[in-house]
């Protein structure tokens, strides 16, 4: 992928308002999503990202907001936490229904994937390129996932205790599952996304403890997760594509 510079990516997204604010002029969209992604270090995939989910989302009719939550330095990264910090803090900024949350470096390639909160929450991101566009296996849940307000809610959102890589996104499908919710997918045809390539970086590393973590999550669904989430606000500003919000977390 060719290298942009923020300047021309700006430019290209004029109608969109500072904290990477849209909404259709002629009608009033039925929901008010929330793009929720957690965030460190990853310039060049966050231009290709917003390049490529401005004009997705727009051509859908959404009211959307793009929220980039960035974890400071030195605590190891922690996926989880940052969509949890998300939540709460798009929540203060407008009255979302629906909250999408999405790694960085996936990009929708088909415009039938409506990015919205269907009656039960839905995996998003069921196809992907890198895994040749089959599903690896039937609880998957990372990479892109959609939850009604209300649902996030009932399942306490995330765990805050998974710090590195892995382990996250399966507890959040055993707390889905425990409010005996739904996972929905859209068809493989559909929901195809590309994975910008990457390495693992040094505090993404694998968490020795999630399988741990993940076996004995159940016991802490109702402790551990919205209801328990502490954590420094550093920085909110209202981008001309996103509301960035940096804040330390602590292991
Ligand atoms: C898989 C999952 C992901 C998550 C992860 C385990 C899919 C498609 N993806 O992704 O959702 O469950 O495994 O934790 O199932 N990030 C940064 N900076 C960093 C590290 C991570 O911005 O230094 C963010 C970024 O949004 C990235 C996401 O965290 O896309 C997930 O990290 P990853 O892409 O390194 O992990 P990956 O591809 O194995
Ligand atoms: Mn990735």
């Amino acid at each position: 992928m060719e290298p942009h510079n923020w300047t021309d990516i700006i430019a290209e997204n004029r109608d969109v308002a500072p904290g990477g604010l849209w909404r259709p002029r002629d009608c009033l969209a039925r929901h008010r999503v929330a793009i929720v992604v957690p965030y460190r270090d990853r310039e060049s995939h966050l231009k290709v990202f917003l390049r490529h989910m401005h004009k997705f989302l727009q051509k859908q009719e959404l009211d959307y907001g793009i929220y980039i939550i960035d974890e400071a330095l030195p605590t190891r990264f922690n996926r989880a936490m940052l969509m949890n910090i998300g939540y709460a803090e798009a929540s203060k900024q407008a009255n979302y229904s629906c909250y999408i949350f999405h790694d960085v470096d996936l990009l929708p390639e088909d415009d039938r994937n409506i990015y919205n909160c269907p009656e039960q929450p839905r995996h998003m991101s069921a196809a992907i390129d890198k895994f040749s566009y089959k599903l690896p296996y039937y609880g998957i849940f990372g990479g892109v996932s959609a939850f009604k307000k209300e649902h996030f809610n009932l399942i306490n959102g995330f765990s805050n205790k998974f710090f590195g890589w892995g382990g996250e996104d399966d507890d959040l499908y055993e707390r889905t599952r425990f409010h005996k919710l739904k996972l929905t997918r859209y068809s493989m045809k559909i929901a195809r996304y590309k994975m910008i390539k990457h390495n693992n970086e040094p505090l993404n590393r694998p968490n020795p403890k999630r399988m741990t973590l993940l076996y004995s999550g159940k016991k802490r669904f109702k402790t551990d997760g919205l209801n328990s989430l502490k954590y420094q606000r550093l920085d909110l500003q209202k981008r001309p594509l996103y509301t960035w919000v940096h804040v330390n977390i602590t292991e």
